[in-house]
């Protein structure tokens, strides 16, 4: 298998004993390797970077690298103050040195620790989930608050940046087979309509930047549900992984897109529509735990636009679905044919609830 032929290539002890599917990525394939060795085993995640959407794959390296061996640092050194043991995984280097593998077919891979004991979920559980989910990426705000930005690399251009998202929508709406993806529903006509009355307004957080009033930091990109794990012991959270988007941007996209995820119990994948909802315990348990732990570095303008955020990165995602769905499902992995325009459906959903509880949300992130 190439997989194992390729975990063998990374500086690892011991002989690869089993590889296996890991997690539900909807960019990248993912996989858990046991090695052994005559005495013990470890586990190590090892990945196939999708270079279809990340085309910077060294660059994409080099970003992990720096924040991750920054974040050890910190946390090491604030480890005797801490509550809990707070991780982060370390990229593991190849045999010749470098932090990835490139394979016959030109494919990159690179192999991380796994974070052992303990699990992430793809759906929220309870209010005291979601606080660890907050706390965990309001700590990591926290440890990567002292490093300048302009030291990463954009590896991903455009990213988060909504209006953006309109051309790839436009031009796949121009062609033939996007026509008949659009008018072959009622739903996707839906979809659109929705898009549609919000286009003026999607260019709020890009606005704001373009006035100083925002201005960019190293974001971790996509701290949704699944990309925090919990310790099995404690319950508590320990680490955020999926580091693949880590790069200069604004917090307000990963305040937005944690909430977004954290805050619809019912998950990205719903069938029954009537349980997604944005949920205001939920919402109010993660920036309790955001705060507590991000240790205070929000600007006045910074909260100005904590409302905006919510609403936009759901926004956003239903937008990015959409367009792909209409693009025939050129980015975001599918199992099912129209799975992306269900997922879009889903965050339109989402959206709309979070617009009809402005007012209590707001109410809540004030605390922040
Ligand atoms: C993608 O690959 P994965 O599942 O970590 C996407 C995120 C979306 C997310 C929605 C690079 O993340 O932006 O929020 O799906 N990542 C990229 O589940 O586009
Ligand atoms: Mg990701």
């Amino acid at each position: 298998m190439l997989s194992a032929m390729i975990a063998q290539m990374f500086n690892i002890d011991g002989r690869v004993f089993s590889v296996e599917p890991l997690g539900h990525g909807n960019v990248n394939d993912t996989y858990i390797v046991i090695f052994r060795t005559v005495f013990s085993e470890q586990r190590i995640v090892l990945q196939r970077i999708n270079t279809n959407v990340f085309q910077k794959p060294v660059e994409l390296m080099e970003n992990i690298h720096n924040v991750t061996r920054h974040v050890h640092k910190v946390y090491e050194r604030e480890q005797d103050e801490a509550d809990r043991i707070w991780q982060l995984p370390l990229v593991i280097p190849a045999k010749d040195g470098k932090d990835y593998v490139i394979d016959e077919n030109g494919n990159y891979w690179r192999a991380i620790t796994q974070i052992a004991s303990a699990q992430s979920y793809e759906k929220i559980k309870n209010a005291e989930h979601a606080h660890e989910i907050g706390a965990v990426l309001g700590h990591f705000h926290h440890a990567v608050a002292d490093m300048d930005c302009t030291k990463l690399h954009d590896t991903l251009p455009g990213f988060h940046i909504t209006p953006g998202y309109f051309a790839t929508l436009d031009n796949a709406l121009q062609t033939k087979a996007g026509q008949a993806r659009l008018h072959g529903s009622k739903v996707a006509e839906n979809v659109l309509q929705f898009i549609n009355q919000r286009r003026e307004w999607s260019s709020v957080l890009e606005d704001a930047k373009a006035r100083g009033e925002l201005v960019p930091r190293i974001i971790h990109g996509d701290p949704k549900t699944a990309n925090v794990m919990i310790d099995n012991v404690t319950g508590k959270g320990t680490s955020i992984i999926d580091l693949d988007t880590v790069k200069p941007g604004l917090i307000h996209y990963d305040i937005g897109d944690c909430l977004r995820s954290c805050c619809n119990p019912a998950g990205e994948d719903a069938n029954d529509f009537t349980q997604i909802v944005f949920d205001l315990d939920l919402c109010s348990a993660l920036i309790e735990g955001y705060k507590e732990h991000s240790q205070g570095f929000l600007t006045d303008n910074d909260r100005k636009y904590l409302y905006d955020c919510v609403r936009l990165i759901t926004y956003e995602l239903a937008l990015r679905f959409f367009a792909d769905y209409i693009a025939g499902d050129v980015y975001f992995k599918v199992r099912h044919e129209g799975q992306n325009l269900h997922r879009a459906r889903v965050q339109v959903q989402l959206c709309r609830s979070i617009e009809a509880r402005e007012n209590q949300i707001r109410k809540i992130l004030a605390l922040l």
